[in-house]
């Protein structure tokens, strides 16, 4: 059995129940108990805060551990191997209250910033050549300025709402974050074996996401122009129609050419152009 940490409540509770779930892996139990069995995969679930997950995965308490890389960083446990999944983005940054002229990060010099990462503050501060005082609080960072007991603040922001309705601008970013796998050092061969399947199905479903199945009309004399922009997997599927002159093309898009891809696809006179979520992608 692998065991496997994930976020009790929170944030990234739903996402990795999800991911398991589009890994073809359904659990026995919920999160009111402390772990749970998996039907169809030798994988047990642990149910965590997100502070213990990088302390858990180090000592092995769980194998691996789906934990934001704000948290994983911060904490500096010695874990082998980190791979990004793709949700939870969010960025440690700096903020400032809105009326403060900020020009330069030299303008922190001499401020007290509140934050709740205090570790990846001070090796930025370190970094930036910046002499500020850290002030450490656990929660609500956003109100310190407001009642007096920091200058500005460095958390976590996502939308950047919670900022605005507290007067504050964001003005520097300290790490861009998402949710990764942790992997605890020394895994017997065995569950490096049931990782290595798991690692296979995670890829997949990203890989799908990151995709898009197109299938479109596309006029005989421009099929070469539209086979050109359309990559596939090895080349696109072209079909014939029963219309005289016409074919059909299928292919697969990746999500950062789309647009792209189906501009150039029009202005080449491809017509009925369907877009199709793909659900696994083994490649
Ligand atoms: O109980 P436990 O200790 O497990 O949970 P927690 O309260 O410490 O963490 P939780 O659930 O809030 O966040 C878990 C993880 O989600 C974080 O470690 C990040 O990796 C990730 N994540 C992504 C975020 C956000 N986005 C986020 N926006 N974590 C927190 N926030 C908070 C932020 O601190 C601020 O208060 O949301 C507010 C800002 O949001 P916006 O949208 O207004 O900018
Ligand atoms: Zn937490």
């Amino acid at each position: 059995m692998l065991k496997i940490a994930i976020q009790k409540s929170g944030r990234l509770y739903e996402d990795s129940i999800n991911l398991l779930k589009e890994c073809g892996i359904e659990l026995n139990n919920g999160n009111k108990q402390l772990k749970s069995g998996a039907y169809n995969f030798p994988l047990e679930v642990y149910f965590f805060r997100d502070d213990d997950i990088p302390q858990y995965v180090q000592d092995g308490v769980a194998d691996i551990g789906i934990v934001g890389e704000n948290v994983l960083l911060e904490k500096a446990k010695d874990i082998e191997q980190v791979y990004r999944l793709g949700f939870g983005r969010c960025r440690l940054s700096i903020a400032v209250p809105k009326n403060m002229q900020y020009q330069t990060i030299a303008d922190l010099n001499g401020l007290k910033i509140a934050t709740a990462y205090s570790s990846l503050l001070q090796n930025f501060l370190l970094e930036k050549n910046v002499d500020a005082e850290i002030h450490e609080i656990s929660g609500s960072v956003e109100i310190a300025p407001g009642i007096g007991l920091a200058d500005v603040i460095c958390d976590l922001v996502s939308s950047g709402s919670t900022l605005f309705t507290n007067g504050l601008k964001e003005v520097e970013v300290v790490l861009r974050s998402e949710a990764v796998l942790a992997i605890n050092k020394s895994l017997s061969e065995e569950k490096k074996n049931i990782l290595s399947k798991l690692l296979l199905r995670i890829n997949a479903v990203k890989t799908a996401k990151n995709n898009k199945y197109i299938i479109l009309n596309a006029p005989n004399d421009q099929l070469k122009n539209i086979a050109a922009v359309l990559p596939g997997m090895k080349s696109p599927t072209i079909v014939p129609l029963a219309e005289a002159g016409w074919s059909s093309v299928q292919s697969v898009v990746n999500e950062n050419v789309f647009w792209e891809v189906i501009e150039k696809l029009k202005e080449l006179g491809a017509q009925g152009i369907l877009v199709v979520p793909i659900e696994k992608m083994i490649v």
